[in-house]
């Protein structure tokens, strides 16, 4: 942990209300959640990837569809980590989860060109992820004004509930995570009305937080002049466990986690409480 400073406090609590939305439907936005100060913060971190992308980014990013990707970075960008142990970040997650303990799981970068026809298809994230447990959360960050013709992020509201399990699918469309044992999505898009999708226009400062197990997509940003560039930032507490499934994506290198341990060490911190049970 790193103990020299300490996450900022929310400018509010997430209500009562709110936290029974995220429950029952999987997904809330905060309206005006982040300041001036970390939409910069963050808008330089990505500004300094999309210059100089690192090993990760040349592999997740499209630069001739318009689209840039990454993980895990900040254990690069000063920015990143700036982020995750001095921004509200850690306490609106400890809030969402009703969690103790607030360990930061990874981040993640999506950022679509205007113009970009690169769509996020409909997914959900905990099937792909090595871990298993409980108290997992996601913070999606747009730092663009953002709607759905310039790539907004939509849900299927309650989703998080049902109990298929379907395969992943990246914006590549590569094989890499595809688990065959697991049923192929439904065709939601040629079946829009079939479905309580939930949306929101997005203003900097906004954010959606959201269940792992929440079926969620993205269409292309369709705007020719708004670029949208966005940071899914990913916590967990303390009842989550390492569980490298077969299609899982793999974890840097030396994470140096055995198969059912809890997640802990230096590339998943501990921001919030502490963590000595392993
Ligand atoms: O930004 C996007 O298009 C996708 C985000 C997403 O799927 C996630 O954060 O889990």
């Amino acid at each position: 942990m790193n103990s020299a400073v300490t996450p900022e406090q929310p400018y509010r609590d997430l209500s009562e209300a709110e936290r029974q939305a995220l429950q029952d439907d999987g997904v809330i936005c905060v309206r005006g959640a982040l300041g001036e100060r970390w939409l910069e913060t963050i808008a330089d971190g990505m500004e300094r990837i999309k210059a100089r992308p690192g090993v990760i980014a040349d592999i997740l990013s499209m630069p001739e569809k318009g689209f840039t990707g990454d993980l895990f970075m900040w254990r690069k960008h000063k920015a990143f980590a700036d982020l995750l142990f001095e921004s509200p970040l850690a306490r609106l997650a400890q809030q969402a989860m009703n969690s103790r303990v607030v360990k930061h799981w990874y981040d993640q970068l999506f950022l679509k060109a205007p113009g970009a026809d690169v769509p996020t298809p409909w997914h959900h994230d905990l099937t792909f992820w090595p871990i298993r447990g409980s108290e997992i959360i996601s913070i999606w960050i747009p730092v663009d004004p953002v709607d759905r013709a310039s790539s907004g992020l939509e849900y299927i509201r309650g989703s998080h509930l049902w109990d298929n399990r379907y395969k992943a699918i990246t914006p590549d469309y590569s094989e890499f995570m595809v688990n065959p044992e697991l049923e192929d999505a439904p065709d939601i898009e040629a079946n829009r009305e079939a479905y309580d999708l939930l949306s929101w226009d997005m203003l900097p400062g906004d954010i959606l937080i959201f269940h792992p197990l929440i079926v969620h997509g993205s269409g292309g940003n369709q705007s020719t002049t708004r670029h949208r560039r966005a940071l899914a930032s990913r916590w967990v507490g303390e009842d989550v466990f390492y569980d490298p499934r077969p299609h899982t994506m793999p974890l840097p290198p030396g994470h140096g986690l055995e198969a059912g341990e809890r997640l802990h060490g230096h590339l998943f911190p501990t921001v919030l409480g502490s963590d000595n049970q392993v």
